[in-house]
C-alpha cells in the first residue's frame, strides 16, 4: 500500500475524541481536566489502554509525559515524535491539545490497519501540564523534558491550593523515570486547532506554522492594609483592590500604545476577600504576547517601571514576580517543507502563519527539528466550551499529519 493512498478513519477518530470528551465533562458541555487531577488520571488510564490496543510499547517519564512507541524496521534509528497534550483549561474545549494526541493515535491505528511499516520508529506523546492552568507556567512537561526547566523546580511547583506537582504525579500513579524521557528525536510534529480566527477568516483549510510568538507571564502582588469598611476614613486607607484596579487600567492603556501586542489580566485574587473589610492584598496575573522579542521586552520593562512609579506615588507596596519569559520560536524549514508537500499532495488550501498560542512544540523545537499543522477553529474561539472544529477539517489535518509522518519516518536524514 503506498503512502498517498493511506487514509485515516475519521469516524473512528471522532468517536475517540467524543469518548475522551466525556472525561471531566461540565454541565455546559465544556471540559475540566486539569493536569494531575483525578479526571486527568481517568483520561491517562484510557489513553494508556488505547496505546496498548495499538500494540505500542509504553513509557512514562519522570514528569508523567506518556509515550507510545511503534517499532521501525530500523528500530535503532531516532524516532519521529508526534503528539500534544490531554490536560485542559478549567472550562476547556474538547480539541485543544486533544486533537494532537488522538490525531497521532489515529495515525498509528491507520498504519496498523494498512500494515504499513516505516523505517524509523514512531512515538506518540501526551505531555503533562501543557495548559499551565493548574501549575504555572505552561508547557511544564515538555519544558522539563527538554531541560528548559530544572527537574526539581518542576516537581516542587504548587497550585493555588498548595498541592505539589511531584506528589500529585505520584498520587495519580504517573511518576515515571528519567531514562524514559524521549531522547535523540529525529523530528517532532504537533497537530493543533488554531484557537484564533485567521484560518476561518481567510477560508483556508490548513495552517502551516512558521513558529510561535514569545510571551511573558507576570504576577503582581499589591500589599495594602486591612481595615473595617465602616470606620476607616477613606483618606487613611491602603486599599489593595483599589490600587490593583488602577494598575490594571494603566497596564491596558500602556499596551494600547504597542500595535500587535496582546495583554490579558486573567487571574485575580484578593485577601481577605470579604464585603466589609478593606483588602490587604490583591494578586493578579499578566499574560503578554508579541511576535517580536525586542518589542515584547521593551514593553515589559516599561510596564515594570510604570507599576513601580505608580505605587511609589500612592505610597503603596507591590511585588512583581516573573512566571515565564519565553522567546519567539521559529520552526525548522525542512519540516515546514515536508508539511507543505503533504498539503499540496492533497490539494488543500493553506496559509503559512505564526502561532499566537503557545504549544509544546515551542520547547521541542530546542531539541529536534519541529513543525506544527493547524486546522480552523469555528468563530476563532478556544479555552471555552464553544471550542469547535469541523470533522472535515479534522480529517484534513490528520491526513496531512499522516502523510508527513510517513515521509519523515522513511527519511535517512532531513537535508
Ligand atoms: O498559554 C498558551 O498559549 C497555551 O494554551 N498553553
Ligand atoms: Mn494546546
Ligand atoms: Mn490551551
Amino acid at each position: 500500500m503506498s503512502q498517498q493512498l493511506a487514509e485515516i478513519n475519521i469516524q473512528r477518530l471522532m468517536g475517540t475524541i467524543e469518548e475522551s470528551a466525556e472525561i471531566g465533562k461540565l454541565p455546559n458541555g465544556g471540559i475540566c481536566r486539569l493536569t494531575l487531577t483525578d479526571e486527568d488520571k481517568v483520561m491517562r488510564d484510557l489513553f494508556y489502554q488505547w496505546l496498548l490496543d495499538a500494540g505500542l510499547e509504553i513509557r512514562i517519564d519522570d514528569f508523567g509525559n506518556m509515550y507510545g512507541r511503534r517499532e521501525g524496521e530500523r528500530d535503532e534509528l531516532a524516532p519521529v515524535l508526534i503528539g500534544s497534550h490531554l490536560d485542559t483549561q478549567p472550562n476547556g474545549g474538547k480539541f485543544d491539545g486533544i486533537l494532537g494526541v488522538l490525531g497521532a493515535l489515529e495515525v498509528i491505528r491507520t498504519l496498523n490497519d494498512l500494515e504499513l511499516k516505516t523505517m524509523r520508529p514512531i512515538e506518540i506523546v501526551n505531555f503533562t501540564n501543557e495548559e499551565g492552568a493548574r501549575f504555572e507556567p505552561a508547557m511544564l512537561g515538555s519544558g522539563a523534558m527538554t531541560n528548559v526547566f530544572s527537574k526539581q523546580a518542576v516537581l516542587n511547583k504548587t497550585d493555588q491550593q498548595g498541592k505539589v506537582f511531584g506528589s500529585e504525579l505520584r498520587r495519580i500513579g504517573y511518576e515515571g523515570t528519567e531514562e524514559n524521557r524521549a531522547k535523540d528525536i529525529f523530528s517532532f510534529l504537533e497537530l493543533h486547532i488554531e484557537q484564533g480566527p485567521i484560518l476561518e477568516d481567510s477560508h483556508k483549510a490548513i495552517g502551516i506554522v512558521s513558529g510561535i510568538q514569545g510571551m511573558n507571564w507576570i504576577e503582581v502582588t499589591v500589599k495594602g492594609e486591612t481595615a473595617h469598611t465602616g470606620t476607616r476614613p477613606m483618606v487613611n486607607r491602603k486599599d489593595a483592590i483599589l490600587h490593583a484596579a488602577k494598575l490594571i487600567t494603566r497596564i491596558y492603556s500602556l499596551a494600547a500604545e504597542y500595535p500587535d501586542l496582546l495583554i490579558s489580566v486573567g487571574r485575580i485574587n484578593a485577601y481577605p476577600n470579604v464585603i466589609n473589610s478593606v483588602s490587604s492584598e490583591a494578586k493578579f496575573s499578566i499574560d503578554i504576547r508579541h511576535p517580536n522579542n525586542k518589542t515584547r521586552k521593551r514593553f515589559t520593562n516599561q510596564l515594570r517601571e510604570t507599576l513601580s512609579m505608580m505605587t511609589l506615588v500612592e505610597n503603596m507596596e507591590i511585588q512583581i514576580t516573573d512566571i515565564a519569559d519565553v522567546e519567539t520560536e521559529h520552526f525548522t524549514d525542512s519540516i515546514i517543507d515536508v508539511i507543505q508537500t503533504a498539503v499540496e499532495k492533497y490539494g488543500y488550501s493553506y496559509l503559512n502563519m505564526q502561532s499566537g498560542a503557545a504549544h509544546d512544540a515551542k520547547y521541542l523545537n530546542k531539541v529536534a527539528p519541529t513543525g506544527m499543522i493547524f486546522i480552523p477553529s469555528i468563530n476563532g474561539v478556544s479555552h471555552c466550551e464553544e471550542e469547535l472544529s469541523e470533522a472535515v477539517d479534522i480529517e484534513r489535518g490528520v491526513q496531512v499529519l499522516l502523510h508527513s509522518v510517513i515521509t519523515l519516518a522513511n527519511k535517512e536524514n532531513l537535508i
